[in-house]
């Protein structure tokens, strides 16, 4: 039987990548593509999946040694037909173009460099995340892009969803993909490698991109190890306390647990939240068999009926359905879970009232259907949100109350001297909620604009992070969609919520007849800890009087 060295294939450049797990031993029966250690560089963690198939016979490296492209792993005794295999792979038989592209992913397996004379008209190079607005880990949620795919400059490479928005990563350049380097459910930052690209030098814009020039055709390239899988970049950290692990729980952020892409993935088949398993492995890693261990337990517990939550509430058990006729079976979106998560928080937290009235904005109708005409001629649309948010915005700046926030575990208010206003915009993705800035400093006609550009970019999935950001107040409008009232939750930090509901025309006494007049109905949700009926009677009465005087809303 051969002997074969194992070494550390291209690893995206890493150097002194640690080796923090080893999952083969000495002796031990090892298949192609098996995971035999696993390396953590500053931004990934990955492992190292075999190349060959046989009987290791000897570790080249330990647990805690620093390795890099073309280290030495492990020995093996290869298998008889891995010999035969690696014999017949090693023949020509492929063309130029595709012995390019191995040679590309493999040099260290080959322990032979790339050869980096390639031409200008031909690139290879990486797509990465760009600019998205926050420091944050986001989680890869969707790859609509396949290995050979051919792409147009801008085409979608992937999606990426943080805890605010789903957005799409377009291609900085056309050309065709030669390797995918993250997985779907990946954490990934500004700068994370997302695909390799083989573009000809005319297509190609800078953008994102880093580049690495094309290798020159290699007469016989080795036999190809599998690419190893970038996986979110743990930082190595102490095992978590209960505490700690509960409010990462809440976040519903696992990116920053010390765990390996394998431990994840086994996690996630048996339906285990890590945040709740902890690690034995070094420095408090959580290995296969802490996931094991934790599943035996739970196993081995009294089932559901009785189950209380960490918060003490009783959990709802879950009923298999298709006992009573045919289900479908949907994974919700993280934007659905994370606003699941939030409205749990808020309505736990928040001690809620809410305040209704009906405002007449009979005059105020009559006034924007006048302004139809502008309205068109300036290629916009008019719709009641714009003159609410303004009028919102001047009530929140004459009772400060209503868009403060409270501090120090509520010995403190922070008052804001600004007015951004958040704006519920109901996308087939979930419900978000882009920030329009400065409300109170702006026009109608501005409104009216940012209103439907924003929403437009919330159902596109093409919010930038800090577009969701740093809103005062929120307002849910259902007005296009009907109802006569309904109770919004206050968005926290925020301890106001405006819900605007239908327009309609009503019979209202004016003292000596009735006249009909539009009536729109909002309602108030507010935060009791903070704001008392009076502010809350305050505000409503006020916003409610500039509705129904256009008069004082357009002297603001
Ligand atoms: N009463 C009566 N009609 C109303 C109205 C109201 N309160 N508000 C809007 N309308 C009318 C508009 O005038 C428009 O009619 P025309 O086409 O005849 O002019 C129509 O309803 C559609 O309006 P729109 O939806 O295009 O525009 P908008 O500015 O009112 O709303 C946006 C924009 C983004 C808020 C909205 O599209 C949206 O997503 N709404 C859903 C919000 C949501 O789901 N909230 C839930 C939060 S709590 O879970």
């Amino acid at each position: 039987m051969a002997n074969y060295t194992i070494c550390v294939p291209d690893i995206g450049g890493a150097e002194g990548a640690e080796v923090v797990e080893l999952l083969v031993g000495v002796g031990d029966q090892i298949d192609v593509e098996q995971s035999l250690i696993v390396l953590e560089s500053d931004k990934a963690s990955m492992e190292i999946p075999a190349s060959h198939a046989g009987i290791v016979s000897e570790l080249k490296m330990a647990l805690g040694d620093e390795l890099s492209e073309g280290d030495a792993i492990l020995v093996i005794e290869l298998a008889d037909g891995e010999a035969v295999a690696t014999v017949q792979e090693e023949t020509p038989s492929v063309t130029a173009e595709e012995s390019a592209v191995v040679a590309v992913d493999n040099a260290a397996v080959n322990d032979q460099p790339a050869d980096t004379s390639g031409s200008d008209a031909v690139r290879d190079i990486v797509i990465a995340v760009p600019d998205i607005g926050t420091d944050g880990d986001v989680e890869v949620v969707e790859i609509p892009v396949a290995v050979g795919d051919v792409l147009e400059e801008g085409d979608s490479i992937v999606v990426l969803e943080s805890d605010k928005a789903s957005m799409e990563v377009p291609s900085t350049t056309g050309g065709e993909v030669l390797a995918l380097l993250v997985e779907e459910g990946a954490q990934v930052k500004e700068g994370s490698s997302l695909v390799r690209i083989r573009t000809s030098g005319s297509s190609e814009s800078a953008g994102a991109a880093s580049e690495a020039p094309a290798p020159a055709p290699a007469p016989a390239p080795a036999p190809a190890a599998p690419a190893p899988a970038p996986a979110p970049a743990p930082a190595p950290m102490a095992p978590r306390q209960p505490a700690e692990a509960a409010q990462s729980a809440e976040s519903n952020d696992s990116s920053s647990l010390y765990v390996g892409p394998a431990v994840r993935k086994l996690a996630r088949e048996f339906g285990v939240d890590l945040f709740k398993v902890t690690g034995s492995g070094p420095k408090g890693r959580i290995i296969k068999e802490d996931v094991q261990a934790y599943v035996a337990k739970r196993l081995s517990e009294p089932s559901a009926g009785s189950v209380v939550t960490e918060s003490g509430i009783p959990s709802v058990a879950d009923i298999d359905f298709s006992k009573f006729g045919a289900i479908r079976h949907e994974d919700r979106s993280r934007i659905e879970k994370v606003t699941a998560a939030n409205m749990s928080k808020s309505w736990l937290n928040v001690p809620h009232v809410t305040q209704f009235d009906d405002a007449d904005i009979t005059d105020m109708e009559e006034f924007r259907k006048s302004l139809k005409a502008e309205a068109e001629r300036r290629g916009s649309k008019l719709s009641p949100l714009p003159f609410i948010i303004k009028a919102v915005a001047l009530a929140l700046n004459e009772n400060p109350k209503i868009k403060s926030s409270l501090a120090e575990q509520g010995e403190a208010l922070i008052y804001k001297d600004y007015c951004h206003i958040g704006m519920a915009v109901d996308t087939p993705n979930g419900l978000v909620v882009p920030v329009i800035r400065d409300a109170d400093k702006k026009s109608i006609w501005v409104l009216s604009d940012e209103i439907r550009d924003l929403a437009a970019k919330a159902k596109d999935k093409k919010l930038r992070p800090d577009e969701m950001q740093g809103a005062v107040f929120t307002i849910s409008s259902l007005g296009n969609i009907g109802g006569r009232g309904f109770t919004p939750i206050v968005n926290t930090p925020e301890v106001g919520i405006l819900g605007v509901s239908k327009a309609s025309t009503q019979p209202v006494w004016d003292g000596e007849a009735f006249q009909p007049r539009v009536m729109l109905p909002v309602a108030l949700s507010y935060d009791h800890r903070v704001v008392n009926g009076g502010d809350a009677g305050r505000f409503l009465t006020y916003l409610v009087s500039l509705l129904s005087d256009i008069r004082q809303l357009a002297m603001s």
